[in-house]
Parts: C-alpha cells; structure tokens; sequence
C-alpha cells in the first residue's frame, strides 16, 4: 500500500467505527411500550429499559378483573418495603412517583413520564393490598446501555471493523495494480 493511501484508509476505517457503533450503542429518543397487570399478580414485563432523559409513554393494560396499579417511585436504588403492606402505604405517601395509574378489571391507562437522567433503578409497585406482598412489583432500569449483550458488542466491535479494515485495504491494493 502506498503512503499517501493512509489517510484514506484512517478515514474510512474510522467512518466505519462511527456508523456501527452509532447504530448499535446510540439512545432511541422515545419508548412506547406495553405493561400489562394480571391477577396472577404479575407485571410484563417486570424489567422496562430506558435511556437517561428518554420520553416514555407506557400503556398500562389490567388484563385481569381485579383493580391494580402501576405505582413507580421516583427515588433512585431505592429500597421500597414491599413486603410490608403498611410501611408501603407509609413510603407512598411520603415519596415522590413518576407514575401512578391505578384501573379497574379491565381498564387501560398511559404512564407518560421523562425518565430520569440518573442511571440506576427505580422500583415500580401494585399499590393494591397484598399484591406487591406477593410478587406484583418490577425495576426500571434508567442506562445508557442498550439491551445488547456484551458478547454481542465483543462481536461488533472486535470482528466487524477489522474486517472492514481489512476489506478496505484489499480494495485499494487492488486498485492499485
Ligand atoms: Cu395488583
């Protein structure tokens, strides 16, 4: 390969960095997802992933018949006393929420909130007596990652851009003769 040829590949071997790892690693602007309540005492899903600062517009479905609630605190890596009916009832009149919907059987209702800009988790509840006691609650988790593994990153990152590289300097070699 030429000297002068350097730059060239720099450049393209850098555009190709940029392209996958701002399609990969860089933040959608807004979540639009379903949570559905069910009388099994459930939240699905039970883990909602969101970016720092996203807007997220959730669409709260009670499939059951009983009344429940989808109560996220605001308080970060907070420890919520869910397994305690009456130190619940306490901590949700004394804490600020990013939601709170509470439905009838049946009835669905939007969560529409600005995610925090601080990463970590954030505790969501059934507000409804005896359901956070017995497994209705879930996490937030407010991350700049995305859901991708970090084998899958290993692979972006460490096969796609040597072969790009290497692609790149075949072509202009080719060129060349
Ligand atoms: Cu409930």
């Amino acid at each position: 390969m030429k000297l002068s040829k350097l730059p060239l590949v720099t450049a393209f071997s850098l555009l190709t960095v940029v392209l996958i790892s701002s399609s990969a690693i860089m933040p959608a602007r807004a979540l639009e997802t379903d949570v559905e309540l069910g009388d099994t005492r459930t939240f699905v899903p039970d883990v909602i992933r969101v970016q720092p600062g996203e807007q997220v517009s959730l669409r709260i479905v009670n499939s059951g018949a009983d009344p429940h609630t989808f109560t996220l605190f605001a308080q970060r890596n907070a420890l919520v006393p869910k397994e305690d009916f009456t130190q619940l009832t306490a901590y949700n009149d004394s804490n600020a929420k990013l939601a709170d919907i509470w439905l009838a059987g049946g009835k669905v209702g939007w969560a529409n909130f600005t995610a925090p800009m601080e990463q970590g988790t954030y505790t969501f509840v059934c507000m409804i007596v005896g359901h956070a006691q017995t497994g209705m609650d879930g996490v937030m988790v407010v991350t700049t990652q995305t859901g991708l593994d970090t084998l899958t990153i290993v692979v972006i990152t460490g096969v796609t851009i040597p072969v790009a590289v290497v692609a790149i300097f075949l072509v202009l070699r080719m060129r060349e003769r």
